[in-house]
């Protein structure tokens, strides 16, 4: 007899998302020796995985790919006394990046995720180009981006901080906070949903934020540089938590440079301002240049648009559209070697064949 999802008793679980979706997505995967999990860690060949029984280590070399498993991956784990996750279930959304190392593949930073939360410290200057990155790779993932000021308290105006931000992120929740004095905690809480992922540079304060809403110490934070105000990369691990109030927060270390990744329409949402105006062109391809007629140069030339903003409006357009093409190439390679490997193995049946005639 299979063990359908209802007899296996899921309080663990439901402390860490699970739902009818998951369910549903696990039923194809249910036997007498597979349990459903959720991946709280991943270490090299393994990784810490919430089940039904309370939260195990399990093996992941079962598993083949560059990038097997991700914090926030929903899995099927077989073997009681040797756990090993033996698949990865359909992930609902993912946060991506594009590989450093620009020939790799793309990783993927956190999966099955509802709200990104990207942190901002009000103690530094605001950096518009890498809010609107952060935002990029949020809005692609498919989850609702939510950006939220840390250390307010730090601020000598917090409200102006906000309103800069706010100018970056057209259609975004920009929740100011202080873990310190608890300022905004509560609205930021009410504006998450599902799972959460906090990212954003080291040092942005992202782990005293988890910790304030887990309302315990549970992730190491670290003070940031005197000279400069960087974090010193303090977390390492991408965790995943379970919320007081419901929910889930995963917490990641600070993204050093974040490359995007081919996030196609994502950059519509980003810069929905831009593409507010771009509608009004006389043109339909209006490249917003020296076209007449175009409602974004009128913008800028009018002071509502500000130059710099489309500017680097076009340098995440290029950047997009060169990993599309670079993924277009790779997809093609991949065939290429498909094929390659095909035909081999047909030259091999053929001759297999011929020596039994
Ligand atoms: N004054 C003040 N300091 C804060 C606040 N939040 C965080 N900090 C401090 O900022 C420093 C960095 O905080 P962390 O939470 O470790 O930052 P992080 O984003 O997790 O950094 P990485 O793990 O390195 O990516 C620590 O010294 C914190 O105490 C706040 O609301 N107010
Ligand atoms: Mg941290
Ligand atoms: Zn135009």
């Amino acid at each position: 007899m299979s063990s359908s999802p209802k007899e296996i008793p899921l309080a663990h679980l439901i402390k860490h998302g699970w739902g009818d979706r998951v369910a549903h997505a696990f039923a194809p995967f249910a036997g007498p020796s597979t349990v459903p999990g959720r991946v709280v860690c991943v270490y090299r060949g393994q990784c810490d995985v919430a089940t039904p029984t309370g939260t195990i280590r399990a093996d992941t070399r079962p598993l083949t790919g560059a990038d097997p498993v991700c914090t926030g991956d929903w899995v099927a784990i077989e073997g009681a006394s040797s756990p090993r996750v033996v698949a990865v279930l359909p992930r609902s959304s993912a946060l991506v990046r594009s590989a450093a190392d620009r020939t790799s593949r793309h990783q993927v930073l956190a999966a099955n995720i509802d709200t990104v939360v990207i942190a901002v410290s009000a103690a530094m200057p605001v950096r518009s180009a890498r809010i609107e990155r952060l935002l990029a790779v949020a809005w692609d993932s498919g989850a609702t981006p939510v950006v939220a000021v840390t250390k307010a308290d730090l601020s000598d105006d917090p409200a102006a901080f906000a309103a800069a931000v706010c100018a970056v992120a057209p259609g975004v929740e920009v929740v100011v906070t202080s873990a310190t004095t608890t300022a905004g905690l509560d609205s930021l809480r009410a504006a998450l949903n599902g799972t959460a992922v906090v990212i954003g540079p080291s040092g942005a304060g992202k782990s005293t934020l988890a910790n304030a809403l887990l309302g315990v110490d549970a992730i190491a934070t670290g003070a940031v540089r005197a000279a400069d105000g960087k974090g010193r990369h303090t977390t390492v691990h991408r965790e995943l938590h379970s919320l007081p109030g419901g929910g889930v927060l995963i917490d990641t270390p600070g993204l050093r440079a974040l490359g995007i990744a081919d996030v196609g329409a994502a950059l519509e949402s980003v810069f929905s301002d831009i593409d507010e105006l771009a509608r009004r062109c006389g043109f339909r391809n209006c490249t917003h240049r020296t076209e007449p007629g175009c409602a974004v140069g009128e913008a800028v030339d009018a002071g509502q648009l500000a130059a710099d903003r489309l500017q680097r409006y076009r340098t995440l357009q290029r950047e997009s559209d060169w990993e599309a093409s670079r993924s277009s190439v790779r997809k093609a390679t991949e065939r290429k070697n498909r094929d390659k490997s095909i035909s081999r193995d047909q030259r091999a049946m053929y001759r297999f064949r011929n020596r039994q005639r």
